[in-house]
């Protein structure tokens, strides 16, 4: 990896996180054992058929750790993840922690579009990626991405059919040799706490990848302080339902919350209802996170003769915004607590207290997990408006990085000199320090919690023949909170379809959730005063025809 291209902290505030016992100076690796040594035999994950106690995974991580070292990856190397939820994700996330090779958090829908942008930007040295997943030959897929990428990678496979060209990820974790000079071997070249630890995807704004490195210091308080604020004990037991490279199931506080106070994970491969309520009652499950396209489901399916979900305490819901009507009703449909979590890859984490009054709890997306967190509201001019004012909010901290790995010209617009980060977002603070969320002045489309950038999508439908000029807006759904709406105005003569754009998105290997869900075709598009499309003027059509499929 190139650590010039990363952007760390002033020196006297990295200082001052350290003497504040923010940033321990340990490496996430260590984790496994230390829990190992507390909670050796008690179960720490639960995926399909395996159930690993806290010992078997420590063992395990180290094997996987010292794999990859005799393949080839080297501490500092980078690798793209892209494994559905179960155990083998933990597995290879811990030994990669452990060997100090830094994963890249792909998402298993992600195709050749995302896998080789992002794995040219960091210079990828090897793909994990499962043999077959839904229906998909991921391994087919890797194999055409690695065979564009500019460093030799190799592609490593979870799963049973794993082709003569690439590496077993099970054959690489089952060596032999003595359990505890391995141990030995690989505490003496633990990656420093400074390093980078991983690296996350950013919901982005642009076709620029952006990639936040999260470091072991920084991301070790994020995990350690979620996990108090969010009452995480040793009688957790942590469902982990959304994608498992997002940072919201990962590490807020999510499973390495869990794992690291002595709790228990289950790594469920799919949000349907039927399968989690399940899980659920089979599991004894505590506490689960979820967007609130996925609770919404989920209230919906619940029913009174259903399975068992008296285990259930606390549901975390966050990524996209929760109304306060719909907050209100989950407590009493899924018998449990809610907490809101408004929280980004790029760092800043809000949680709603676990005994907060209804008021805070359904109105409020809450308040910062640590007292360095800094939060400005500025105006359009960047001026700190008023408090209790809505402005765009701008966050510095010790887990909030300074810029995105390798893009300065990005990192200018998206950071301000002094190192705070614009998060897009509009929102107001209330007198008792609770963040409210009211919209966004970043150009995406939040679907499901899943942020699509609008510019993107943009810049790859140009491409297309038929487009003179295209601009993709968020139209309003009940069910996934937004979808992606394409305004085009196309070249005199050519017609142009839905399915002519998800075809040719599709030929270009964009992931199937970016796709657009709608057409409209204009003569023209309404244009800002500077040339832009008028996105404001977009939306506002939408509001006046309302989409009239099904
Ligand atoms: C409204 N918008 C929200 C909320 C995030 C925990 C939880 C979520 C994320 C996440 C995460 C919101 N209400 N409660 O990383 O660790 C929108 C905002 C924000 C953007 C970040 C975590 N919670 N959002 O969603 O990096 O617009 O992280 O800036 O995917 O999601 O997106 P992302």
């Amino acid at each position: 990896m190139n650590t010039e291209a990363l952007v760390p902290w002033p020196a006297d505030l990295a200082h001052a996180y350290r003497v504040a016992g923010c940033w321990r100076g340990r490496s996430l690796g260590s984790g496994p054992w230390e829990w190992a040594e507390q909670w050796g035999d008690r179960v720490a994950v639960v995926g399909g058929d395996r159930r690993l106690t806290f010992r078997e995974l420590a063992m395990l991580t180290d094997r996987l750790a010292e794999g990859f070292g005799a393949v080839g990856l080297v501490r500092g190397d980078t690798v793209l993840v892209q494994l559905p939820n179960g155990w083998e994700f933990v597995v290879t996330t811990l030994a990669c922690l452990r060997a100090g090779v830094v994963p890249v958090m792909m998402l298993p829908p992600h195709r050749e579009y995302e896998l080789a942008s992002i794995g040219r930007h960091v210079d990828a040295k090897a793909l994990i990626v499962p043999d077959d997943w839904r229906g998909y030959d991921h391994q087919e897929l890797a194999l055409r991405v690695a065979a564009t990428l500019p460093s030799p990678a190799k592609v490593i496979v979870a799963g049973e059919n794993v082709r003569s060209e690439c590496l077993g990820l099970r054959e690489l974790m089952s060596r032999s040799g003595q359990v505890d000079a391995r141990r030995r071997r690989l505490d003496a070249v633990s990656p420093d706490a400074s390093d980078v630890a991983v690296f996350l995807l950013s919901g982005g704004t642009t076709g620029v990848p952006k990639v936040i490195g999260r470091t072991h210091d920084d991301y070790d308080y994020n995990i350690r302080r979620s996990a108090a604020v969010c009452g995480f004990g040793p009688d957790t037991v942590y469902l982990a339902v959304l994608p498992a490279g997002h940072n919201f199931p990962l590490a807020s506080p999510g499973i390495l919350g869990a794992l690291s106070a002595g709790g228990r994970v289950v790594m469920l491969p799919s949000p349907r209802s039927e399968t989690v309520f399940a899980t659920i009652a089979a599991e004894r499950v505590t506490v689960t996170s979820a967007v609130p396209a996925i609770v919404l489901r989920w209230m919906e399916e619940v029913s009174v003769t259903g399975p068992d979900l008296s285990s259930l305490r606390i549901v975390h819901v966050g990524g996209s915004v929760l109304s306060p009507e719909v907050a209100a009703r989950i407590g009493p449909a899924l018998g449990c607590r809610v907490q809101q979590v408004y929280g980004m890859a790029e760092g800043l984490l809000c949680y709603t207290p676990i005994d907060a009054p209804d008021e805070v709890t359904h109105r409020t997306q809450g308040a910062p997990i640590s007292p360095y967190d800094e939060l400005l509201v500025v105006d359009r001019d960047g001026r700190a408006v008023p408090r209790g004012r809505i402005g765009e909010l701008l966050t510095r901290g010790p887990y909030t990085p300074r810029g995105y790995f390798g893009v300065p010209e990005q990192n200018a617009l998206s950071y301000t000199e002094d190192g705070w980060y614009r998060t897009g977002d509009l929102v107001r603070i209330t007198p008792e320090g609770n963040i409210v969320v009211c919209g966004r002045v970043k150009d995406l489309i939040n679907r499901a919690g899943e942020k699509i950038s609008a510019g993107e999508i943009e810049t790859l439908v140009q491409e297309m023949p038929a487009i003179i000029e295209a601009a993709a807006v968020a139209m309003p759904d009940p069910q996934v909170g937004e979808r992606v709406c394409l305004f085009v105005r196309a070249r005199p003569g050519r017609t142009l379809t839905l399915d002519d754009v998800a075809e040719a998105l599709t030929a270009r290997g964009v992931a199937a959730f970016k796709i657009p869900e709608r057409l409209e075709l204009l003569d023209d598009l309404p244009h800002t005063p500077v040339g832009k499309p008028d996105k404001a003027a977009l939306r506002g059509l939408l509001a006046a025809k309302p989409d009239t499929r099904s």
